[in-house]
């Protein structure tokens, strides 16, 4: 490989999906990873962690041949294997579940460790063709986007790049310091160039929060009935635009007389904000019109996170925000691709009357629970790619008594030996974004991207298309995409999508999938028949659990709510350093977060004689976990933040945090209630 620059598209699960350009050494390792200057979102700027991402490709962990297991499962033993040998085993066992036990025993399991399309979805074409289980993914935005879809509609709005031109802008359960970093550049000139207010919701401090103007620190699950208190403040200080309702909007009288009975001090003791903490946030809020608020991901991770991201999404209509420039709200772009993905995912192939199983109840699923398998087979083989469910999935204890069934045969494909592989029978090396082409969509902006191969593969590190394609010709199955490489995957794709083909792509790096002003902001309308901003939805479209939804905006009663025996209220929000559970292999990442600590208020450390520095030990019905303690005033009495998703490892009695997350679907359409636990604390 020549020295010099490459370019490609930060892979991992961000919003962001940086246009990256990479230091090429002249013996074939990366240096510096910098943020392209010319694609107007990413600006130049990327996350720390990816900067240096040098320490994770060139890494000495790097899983460098196939692997199998030699000893019993979880003993960590494993000897070296070809690839034919490995690749030869995978198929027969695949064939021999299936014949013995049905296809839908066996179960495709990824996500989007990489979120490049190719790499990523190319084990769905497997899937269908085999006609194995089918993977209901709710592991991230199941839970919000059913509340966005709920009253806007369309995946997509106004560019988060006008957040520029913002007069007031509101983070809303997300916290992009760690989660989104060029969100903050863009915030930041808002305030630099027009002297523009930022108001953040969050439990916790954060450090999004501790630069806001403003920070509503609500408890955690309460958001729906903040927003609508806030909307009776906008109805009562007439801080609504009736015209734009009369226009947009689905029945704004029927919300009028809702809200009218949910005043600030309905909700002040639901969220344990003041009742001047309300009004003030709505008065602020209703008083500026070019008014964005950002909705997280991370507010929606509660049981009724759906209905609460639903409620927060109707602040904009009730102001009108939608209208202008800067104003409305930002979450996610993805209906604006418009991808033939046949070659890729094998979506021609998909058969609806297969089994579908919730990624999310992974834990459940494999050890048996009939709520999930309905009376199809149990789960007899999973094929793994990108994703670490061992550490990441709510309910982990379940998770890893299903992977240890000695029933189950479990294929792992991975960069490194995260937990999930070591409990695999079979582990396969796979590349990395900078040894593999693929193509890009963005979740937080409009922007469809590729990302060429830039540096030979590690070792024998293969990417997911290649080990797909040498299961599928092993296994006999037929579709034209398994005769593709990635690249002409990606060609196919663009051409038959309308977008050109790949080497136009590569020679433009990016196209912008934005549309105009007027469809952007709504101005032609919301998505659904009539175009209008729904405050009353139709959740039975959005998802089979819908019957406990609100009619109207609302709060719903149904988290996990503290209670004699489980007084504390659990937030397991992500980590700087980390993203999700990469990096936590790196030096300067480890280096830099410690170890897995628990943020308590003062007071209730006091009252319960926890010290700083010292342990805590942190439980409910699951089983408990012990971290150490940080005395921390950011929050409300009677919450407990434990930032990170670290390996299981990483604590003392080899059980994550996520141990103590529940596998509840959330309604209408099922999600994981991350931040939606109560828990006890003692001494440890
Ligand atoms: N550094 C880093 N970056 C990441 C990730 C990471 O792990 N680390 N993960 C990536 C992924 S997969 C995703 S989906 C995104 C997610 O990014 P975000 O949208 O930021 O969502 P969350 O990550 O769940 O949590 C964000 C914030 O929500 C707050 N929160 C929790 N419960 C509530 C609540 O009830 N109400 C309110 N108002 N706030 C609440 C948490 O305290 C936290 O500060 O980030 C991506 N980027
Ligand atoms: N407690 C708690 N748990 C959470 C969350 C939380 O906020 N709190 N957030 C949740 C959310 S939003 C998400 S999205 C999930 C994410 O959970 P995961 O999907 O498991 O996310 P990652 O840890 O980023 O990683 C995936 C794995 O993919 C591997 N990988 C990357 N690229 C490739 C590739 O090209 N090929 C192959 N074969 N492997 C690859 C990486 O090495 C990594 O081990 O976690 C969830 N879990
Ligand atoms: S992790 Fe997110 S912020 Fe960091 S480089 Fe990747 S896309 Fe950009
Ligand atoms: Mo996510």
């Amino acid at each position: 490989m020549p020295e010099g620059t490459a370019f490609s598209v930060c892979p991992h699960d961000c919003p962001s999906a940086c246009a990256v350009d990479v230091e090429l050494r002249a013996d074939g390792r990366i240096g510096t990873v910098r943020g392209a200057r010319d694609l107007p979102y990413t600006a130049g700027v990327v996350c720390a962690k990816v900067a240096r991402y040098a320490e994770r490709v060139h890494h000495p962990g790097r899983l460098a041949t196939p692997l199998r297991r030699a000893g019993p499962k979880g003993s960590g033993r494993f000897e070296p294997v070809s690839w034919d040998a490995a690749l030869d085993e995978i198929a027969a066992r695949l064939v021999e579940t299936a014949r013995r036990d049905g296809p839908a025993a066996v179960w495709p399991y990824h996500y989007a460790g990489t979120m490049g399309l190719v790499q990523r979805e190319s084990l769905n074409r497997l899937r269908h063709v085999m006609g194995w289980s089918r993977q209901h993914y709710t592991i991230c935005s199941s839970i919000v986007e059913a509340g966005w879809r709920a009253g806007v509609g369309h995946k997509f709005g106004p560019h988060p790049t006008e957040i520029a031109e913002s007069d007031l802008v509101v983070v809303w359960g997300a916290n992009p310091v760690h989660t989104q970093v060029n969100l903050m550049h863009h915030i930041a000139r808002a305030r630099k160039e027009r002297g523009a207010q930022l108001v953040v919701v969050d439990p916790y401090r954060t450090p999004t929060a501790a630069q806001a103007d403003l920070h509503v620190m609500p408890r955690p699950g309460t958001d729906g009935a903040l927003a609508v208190a806030m909307m009776h403040v906008l109805f009562a200080d007439d801080l609504v635009d009736r015209a734009y309702l009369a226009r947009y909007a689905d029945d704004p009288d029927r919300l009028a007389a809702h809200v009218a009975d949910r005043p600030p001090a309905w909700a002040a003791p639901i969220t344990g904000l003041s009742v001047d903490a309300i009004v003030a946030f709505a008065r602020l809020y209703g008083a500026t019109k070019r008014s964005m608020i950002r909705v997280g991901y991370g507010f929606a991770r509660s049981r009724n996170g759906a209905a609460a991201a639903h409620a927060v999404t109707c602040l904009p209509t009730l102001t009108g925000a939608w209208a202008h420039k800067g104003g409305g709200a930002t979450y996610s772009y993805t209906d604006l691709y418009k991808l033939d993905r046949r070659m890729i995912d094998g979506n021609d192939r998909l058969d609806r009357r297969v089994r579908i199983l919730d990624q999310s109840r992974i834990g459940p699923v494999l050890t048996g629970d009939r709520r999930d398998l309905g009376d199809g087979p149990p789960v007899k083989a999973l094929v793994i790619q990108n994703t670490n469910p061992l550490a990441v999935a709510p309910d982990t204890g379940l998770v890893r008594r299903g992977f240890l069934r000695e029933d189950l045969f479990t294929v792992v494909h991975e960069q490194f030996m995260t937990e999930t592989a070591a409990l695999a029978d079979l582990v396969l090396p796979a590349t990395t974004f900078l040894e593999h082409d693929d193509l890009y969509i963005s979740l937080g902006h409009s922007h469809l991207q590729i990302g060429p191969r830039a540096i030979a593969p590690f070792a024998e590190a293969r990417p997911n298309q290649e080990v797909v394609n040498a299961l599928a010709a092993r296994l006999g199955a037929d579709h034209p995409g398994f005769a593709m490489s990635a690249w002409e995957a990606i060609d196919w794709t663009l051409r038959a999508s309308g977008y050109g083909d790949a080497e136009d792509l590569r020679a433009r790096r990016w196209l912008d999938c934005q549309p105009e002003f007027e469809r952007a902001h709504f101005l032609t309308g919301f998505g659904h028949a009539d175009g209008r901003f729904r405050f009353a939805p139709d959740w039975a479209a959005l998802g089979p659990d819908h019957a406990a939804m609100p009619a109207l905006p609302d709060h719903l009663a149904n988290t996990d709510e503290a209670d004699a025996r489980r007084p504390y209220r659990l937030v397991t929000a992500p980590s700087r350093n980390y993203l999700n559970t990469s990096f936590t292999e790196t030096p300067t990442s480890q280096a830099r977060e410690g170890r897995p600590t628990a943020k308590i208020h003062p007071d209730d450390c006091a009252a319960l004689g926890l010290v700083a520095d010292g342990r805590v030990r942190i439980g409910n019905d699951k089983g408990s976990v012990v971290v150490a303690v940080e005395p921390f005033d950011g929050l409300q009495r009677g919450i407990v933040i434990v930032e990170g998703i670290w390996p299981n490892a990483a604590f003392e009695e080899g059980m994550g945090i996520n141990l103590l997350v529940s596998a509840d679907p959330a309604p209408p359409n099922g999600g994981a209630v991350f931040h939606d636990t109560a828990v006890w604390l003692r001494p440890a």
